[in-house]
């Protein structure tokens, strides 16, 4: 009877606790203390001072990063195929339009665009993950329509989840492709739910259990976000075996949650030559000690499927993680990183985003990188830093031509071109 009524007080306090309404914080004089861990505090008490000791460094950040909040990266390689479904020329001639298929161990298929300039020369690219499905980063019949489960719903082009011919195109303007080809650069992308459908069981359809036997890893021993991290580096892994993609020259970037994703992709895999985080917020770019806008208790509530179980532990004692964004951001050096906000998305914090950026500062001062310790926080419109780059642009959360446009300038900075 005794272990029925503590069961039963059990449920009604957790019940209790996940129904209490999160009232998110944006009075800065309440956002608290917030010491931060030295990213080059070693785990014997040591202070790293060389580029040399940081890359053991980096390896035991990895070790926490996947202990705590994302849960291991799979070592094993899955044989891996692809399939030129098409090849059109758009744009009056100025592009090339590749849709390309991905076969993982000869089951798991993946459907991947690529919209590269018209030219023989080897492309720089940005990469990154789409929320909805690739026929909704241009409009052109040539893409196969996602019939995977995406987040987008209610609008034109979804029914239950399920995009159809009225998504063709519909979230183009957070592509920019016409832009970047006329800059000279193209883009690769991938639906997100191609590795992983965005609900919390979601993992059911995807390489965390699909593929669970061939990696050697249980759905549980990772999360959603490595899955969409594990599916950028094997798009990597199929664009070094295609001759008009420069992949000295691939920049990851990723919106909002994919921008999680690309900072754990690019924390896990050094052969991408750069990294932009889009608004990617808390579990991202933004400091979680910080109490302001979303917190770590909201974020693993509502999206459990994201993280590693364990993270959730640290639901209001962020002061007892290791790490902090900032780390996450730091193992990104000596590559270009780029973080950006936008003034009405307090959501993801966006001065715990720059202090993110702002806080690598150590690290990259290892490799005698320009650091980013002397920017304030900018106003609007007005990027700073360089190697490391930041801007807060007006308007809401999304990624926007104007987003795209301080992208392209970026890219060519750091590729001089
Ligand atoms: C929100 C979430 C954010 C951000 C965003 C998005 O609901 O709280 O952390 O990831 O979704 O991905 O659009």
């Amino acid at each position: 009877m005794k272990k029925i009524i503590l069961l039963f007080l059990l449920f009604v306090s957790h019940y209790t606790f996940t129904q209490e309404p999160f009232v998110a914080n944006y009075d800065e004089s309440k956002v608290g203390n917030f010491p931060l861990p030295n990213p080059l505090l070693g785990s014997d008490g040591t202070i790293i001072k060389t580029a040399k000791q940081w890359e053991t460094q980096r390896k035991y950040w990895l070790g926490e990063y996947e202990r705590i909040m994302f849960g291991k990266m799979p070592k094993t390689k899955v044989n891996q195929v692809s399939r030129l479904v098409s090849r059109t020329v758009i744009m009056n001639g100025k592009a090339v339009q590749y849709v390309w298929e991905l076969t993982f161990a000869g089951k798991y298929k993946v459907s991947i665009l690529g919209v590269l300039p018209n030219s023989s020369k080897k492309a720089t690219v940005f990469l990154g993950l789409n929320f909805c499905g690739n026929q909704t980063t241009i409009s052109d019949k040539n893409i196969p329509i996602s019939s995977s489960y995406v987040v987008c719903n209610g609008e034109n082009g979804y029914k239950n989840h399920i995009g159809d011919e009225g998504s063709r195109g519909l979230w183009a303007s957070r592509w920019q492709f016409e832009k970047l080809i006329d800059a000279g650069l193209g883009s690769i992308t991938a639906s997100c739910a191609d590795f992983e459908e965005d609900f919390d069981q979601g993992y059911k359809n995807g390489v965390r259990t699909l593929l669970a036997k061939e990696l050697g890893l249980s759905a549980e021993e990772w999360c959603a976000n490595g899955a969409w991290a594990w599916g950028l580096s094997r798009i990597l892994d199929f664009l070094e075996t295609q001759k008009m993609v420069d992949t000295k020259k691939v920049v990851l970037h990723g919106h909002s949650r994919l921008g999680k994703a690309a900072l754990w992709a690019g924390a896990c895999d050094q052969r991408f030559a750069g990294v932009i985080s889009n608004e990617s917020g808390e579990g991202g770019a933004a400091i979680s000690r910080r109490n302001y806008g979303e917190n770590l208790w909201r974020i693993t509530n509502s999206f459990p499927h994201w993280f590693y179980k364990d993270y959730k532990k640290y639901a209001y004692k962020e002061h007892e993680l290791p790490f902090d964004s900032h780390v996450l951001l730091s193992l990104m050096a000596p590559r270009p990183l780029y973080v950006s906000s936008a003034v009405g998305d307090q959501w993801s914090d966006p001065l715990g985003e720059f202090l993110g950026a702002q806080h690598t500062d150590v690290v990259y001062q290892l490799y005698h990188k320009e650091g980013f310790k002397k920017e304030t926080f900018p106003h609007l419109n007005t990027p700073v830093g360089n190697h490391i780059r930041y801007h807060i642009r007006e308007g809401k959360h999304d990624i926007n031509e104007y987003d795209w446009t301080q992208y392209i300038q970026f890219a060519k900075d750091i590729f001089n071109n």
